[in-house]
């Protein structure tokens, strides 16, 4: 597997920020001397105070605590907008490209969006929002998505934004958990040529919240809605009537910028909060780093703002460096295979981030759509999500990138605030499906069950033994909850819930969680939650979710289902309850395959051996291995001569 080997380019290794021998000494000393080492990375950043110490965490039950440059004072949108006033006021920005390709993007100066976000942050000031305020957002891929969030981070209220794919149940429940009493929203959505009706499902989310208390909806289609009186407020009115100036409002550097809510092997999904300084930080150094950004390049991270990727590689990492971002309202394959590569050469885009779903649904098409565009632009490829497969890597570097650019790998996650272990351009020789190496800063390590630390080329899993100040802070509202999902498993670190491999050159190999997450193209889902939301179903005795090989999505979901006594099973049960999970949580959590299953496989104890589950699931049943331990080891056949797909 780690056979072929990519060397850097002699022109990379020359004109990058960082080469081979640079990363040797950034790395060591940020392992010998973290302090000096942050204090002195601090300085990309632009204070109201300047901090005095770096971090300041411990991962231990007595003394758990995480912070970082805590003395700092500082404002998230300050940084990313108004310190290049001067130097670059008038240089792009945010570069929209719409969903329909015959419309014309819109460009946004540095100043231009000064002027956005003022106003932005105006409007939620007149609306009664304040510092430290939960604002949701449940928006589609339009610049404005982009303002409100750094107006929330003007003002120092924070931001929590919904996905536009989950249901109205789903932003519900994400509404409540962090008692938010502003929604912004979108009339509509546009994805692919069709609309989502944003608006619609906040006014059906609404009715399960209490706490809700002003919808701020921004026209992005001339698609009629319904406006509550004395609720709804059209952004387009509310912003003519206020000033283009908004101070920044002095935050500390540990205050919150924002929660974002991710699925975790047990129960409701979390809502991962990461903070102002730290957060900033880590975006910023990383986007800078990784990417090898030069201010004046057009750079495109093509994922949604509704996930981590978006937060970090679509507004704060780039707008903190100066950069211009690309934002897409679309979708890859609309209106046909060709459209990422048309961008690309309509707006000479030289730094490509995306995920190797994405590659994967392309590839599948031929290389046609993408030979007949140019992509001379392009100089530097990324993925994130989940471990890209060699022939999706080489498809990339190849027919892509023409074997002209690097491929960088990045393995990170939500509660990591940003990018971990992976390639720098013209520092790391690649080797297709390893994410390679870690930033300057991460310490990562590979345990076995027991918790001891493996040394050399070994199997296990991933922990990260020492705090970064991108690292989350807590999960809102359950400090517990942080400490015992991440800190107790391997007493005194962190441990991310990956699988992971270390080759003979130390190259690390993420091998896919290790806990009850599934991976489905790219976004997490918690099988608990597909469970919960299957066991509704008034039909419905019992369910048990586990992820299954799928060729485009990396993994799909494979649902066993018991029903209740007297409940005929037929294809149009499976089919209603593939739709209910698809409105109950949202179409990306819609099962692949459902099984009805008249019993599910169980310890005398009553645990569902889902071991067993996903063998028959990934269709491997000829090494189910130990089944005498089930209380009735008869249900296991049938499950196999029952197996779908
Ligand atoms: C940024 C993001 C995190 C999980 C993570 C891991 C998987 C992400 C990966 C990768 C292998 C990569 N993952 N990047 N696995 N190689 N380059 O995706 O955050 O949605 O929280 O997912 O995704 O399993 O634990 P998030």
């Amino acid at each position: 597997m780690s056979d072929s080997l990519y060397p850097v380019s002699e022109a990379w290794a020359r004109t990058a920020r960082v080469d081979a021998a640079g990363y040797e000494k950034l790395y060591g000393r940020s392992i010998a001397d973290p302090g000096s080492f942050w204090l002195e990375q601090a300085k990309r950043l632009q204070w109201m105070k300047r901090p005095e110490v770096a971090g300041d965490w411990s991962f231990e039950e007595d003394d758990f605590h995480i912070r970082w440059f805590a003395d700092g004072k500082l404002n998230v949108a300050a940084n990313c907008i108004d310190r290049h006033l001067a130097s670059r006021g008038g240089d792009i920005a945010i570069l929209w490209e719409p969903d329909e390709p015959s419309e014309e993007p819109r460009r946004y100066t540095y100043r231009q969006l000064h002027e956005e976000v003022c106003r932005f942050a105006n409007v939620l000031k007149g609306e009664g929002v304040q510092k430290g305020d939960r604002v949701t957002l449940y928006m589609p891929m339009i610049p404005e998505a982009a303002f409100a969030l750094l107006a929330c981070a003007r003002i120092g209220a924070i931001h929590s934004v919904v996905f536009g794919g989950f249901s109205p149940e789903a932003l519900a429940g994400r509404i409540t958990d962090c008692d938010s009493t502003v929604v912004i929203t979108a009339n509509e959505g546009r994805r692919g040529g069709k609309r989502v009706p944003l608006k619609a499902n906040v006014d059906a989310a609404a009715g399960h919240t209490r706490c809700l208390q002003k919808v701020i909806v921004v026209q992005a289609t001339g698609g009629a809605v319904d406006m509550k009186p004395g609720r709804d407020v059209w952004y387009h009115e509310a912003a003519a009537k206020v000033s283009a100036e908004c101070p920044a409002e002095p935050m500390g550097a540990e205050d919150p910028l924002f929660i974002l809510y991710t699925s975790g092997s047990t129960g409701k999904p979390k809502g991962v909060l990461h903070s102002s300084a730290g957060y900033l930080l880590w975006a910023s150094y990383t986007h800078e780093l990784v990417f090898d950004y030069r201010p004046g390049q057009v750079y495109w991270c093509a994922a949604d703002i509704g996930w981590v990727t978006g937060h970090s590689y679509i507004v704060y990492g780039p707008l903190a460096n100066g950069a211009t971002t690309l934002m897409f309202e679309g979708v890859p394959n609309w209106p046909d295979a060709s459209r990422i590569w048309q961008v690309v050469d309509r707006h000479q885009v030289e730094i490509l981030y995306t995920a190797p779903t994405a590659l994967r649904a392309l590839m599948k098409e031929g290389d046609a759509y993408v030979a007949k565009t140019s992509r001379k632009s392009l100089r530097l490829l990324g993925t994130v999500g989940e471990p890209i497969n060699p022939e999706a890597w080489r498809w990339y570097h190849e027919v892509v990138g023409e074997g002209r650019c690097p491929i960088v790998d990045t393995w990170w996650q939500t509660e990591t605030g940003g990018q971990m272990i992976t390639p720098l351009p013209g520092a790391t020789a690649l080797k297709p499906g390893s994410a390679t190496l870690p930033l300057p800063g991460v310490d990562p390590q590979i345990v076995d069950t027991e918790g001891n630390v493996l040394h050399g080329a070994t199997e296990g899993n991933l922990v990260i033994a020492k705090s970064w100040p991108g690292q989350m802070r807590t999960v809102w509202g359950d400090h517990d909850r942080f400490f015992q999902t991440y800190f107790t498993i391997y007493k005194g670190k962190y441990f991310t819930g990956d699988g992971c491999r270390r080759d003979e050159d130390g190259y690390y190999w993420i091998t896919g969680r290790v806990d009850d997450v599934i991976n489905v193209s790219g976004h997490r889902m918690g099988t608990a939650e597909v469970e919960s939301a299957l066991v509704l179903h008034p039909k419905v005795a019992e369910a048990a979710v586990v992820g299954m090989p799928h060729d485009i999505k990396g993994q799909g979901i494979y649902a066993y289902v018991t029903l209740n006594a007297h409940v005929v099973a037929d294809e149009a049960l499976r089919k209603e309850l593939r739709d209910w999970v698809r409105a109950e949580i949202g179409p990306i959590a819609t099962p692949d395959a459902l099984q009805f299953a008249p019993g599910l496989p169980k310890t005398r104890s009553g645990k569902i051996m889902r071991r067993i589950l996903r063998k028959i699931a990934e269709g491997d049943v000829s090494s189910l291995g130990d089944t005498s331990t089930l209380a009735d080891p008869a249900v296991v056949d049938d499950l196999v001569a029952n197996r779908v797909g």
